[in-house]
């Protein structure tokens, strides 16, 4: 991946240490086809050392519609188990790559769409997101990770609804469930994601290490186990020089302290506000 360098399926822009790849087949509503499921895991293995944030979005009316049916040719037991396991490979190449990933969503996160974004750090959405499992519908499974991911964001029971039933969650309430952890305007996922990158990279990178790749397994151990690792991760992240100079920092009055933002205009006026 070059800077600026624009891909058949994913397009990859490199703006200094924050790169944004884009699913780039909006005709076929960003369907994972093949070369794209691979070409996702070559952009994400070969990330250059300088990016310390990636912001994943897509071009067109929807974020992605899944797996790619038209290649869904019947497969044996054996291909589709490898299958699977190509998509495995590519998602945990986004999930425990260098750099935290940031999924700007519009539209329909559908499918394997919803488990690539499962994938990600960090999901933005806007207004327009809606996000739906059709597998059962259409006679299969999810495959690229999703039974494992999607339960950690929504629970088990709410993933197995939406399988069973077609339920659809809009992008409010999607942001409830837990499919997103922002929502914003329509058009404005892409903007708020780059914003909440440069908070990302403002981090010491040993911290973000620490949070997208030990505290996903730290959640999968045993409780005594979790414990050492955790305890194991924090010596090694606060002895780091950059840790002691951050420290030193705030001690003495150079770092910005931990601040609430100012809460915007309530909608709700409370009883004896002027009308
Ligand atoms: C596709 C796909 C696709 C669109 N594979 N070609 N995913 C699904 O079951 C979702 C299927 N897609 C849809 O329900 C709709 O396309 C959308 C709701 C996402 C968007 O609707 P719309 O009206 O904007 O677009 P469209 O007219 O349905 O589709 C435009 C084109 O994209 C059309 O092709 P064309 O050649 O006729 O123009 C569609 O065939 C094509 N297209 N989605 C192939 N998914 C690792 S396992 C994961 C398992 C899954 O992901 S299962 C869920 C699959």
């Amino acid at each position: 991946m070059s800077q600026g360098m624009s891909q058949e399926l994913l397009d990859a822009d490199v703006q200094g240490p924050i790169a944004v790849l884009r699913l780039n087949r909006p005709n076929k509503r960003n369907a994972l086809n093949d070369g794209l499921v691979l070409e996702l895991r070559r952009a994400f293995e070969s990330l250059p050392q300088t990016v310390r944030a990636v912001v994943l979005c897509a071009h067109g009316e929807h974020f992605c519609a899944g797996l790619d049916l038209s290649e869904l040719r019947e497969r044996d037991p054996g291909q589709g188990l490898l299958h699977s396991r190509m998509w495995h490979r590519a998602l945990d190449a986004i999930q425990y790559g260098p750099a935290p990933v940031i999924a700007a969503l519009h539209g329909a996160v559908v499918g394997g769409g919803l488990e690539l974004a499962a994938a990600c750090h960090v999901r933005v959405a806007d207004e327009t997101a809606y996000y739906a499992l059709p597998e059962g519908a259409r006679g299969i499974f999810v495959g690229g990770g999703g039974s494992v991911r999607i339960p950690k964001l929504i629970g088990a029971a709410r993933m197995a609804d939406m399988m069973l039933t077609g339920r659809i969650y809009g992008a409010a309430e999607g942001e409830r469930a837990g499919f997103a952890q922002y929502l914003v305007p329509p058009g404005a996922a892409l903007g708020r994601a780059m914003e909440l990158a440069e908070r990302v990279i403002s981090n010491a990178p040993l911290s973000n290490y620490a949070i997208t790749h030990a505290l996903p397994r730290i959640a999968e151990q045993a409780a005594d186990h979790g414990y050492l690792t955790e305890a194991l991760m924090t010596a090694v992240t606060q002895s780091a020089p950059q840790a002691r100079q951050r420290v030193r920092d705030f001690l003495e009055g150079r770092a910005a302290r931990v601040s609430v933002p100012p809460s915007p205009p309530s909608n709700n006026p409370e009883p004896g506000d002027k009308p």
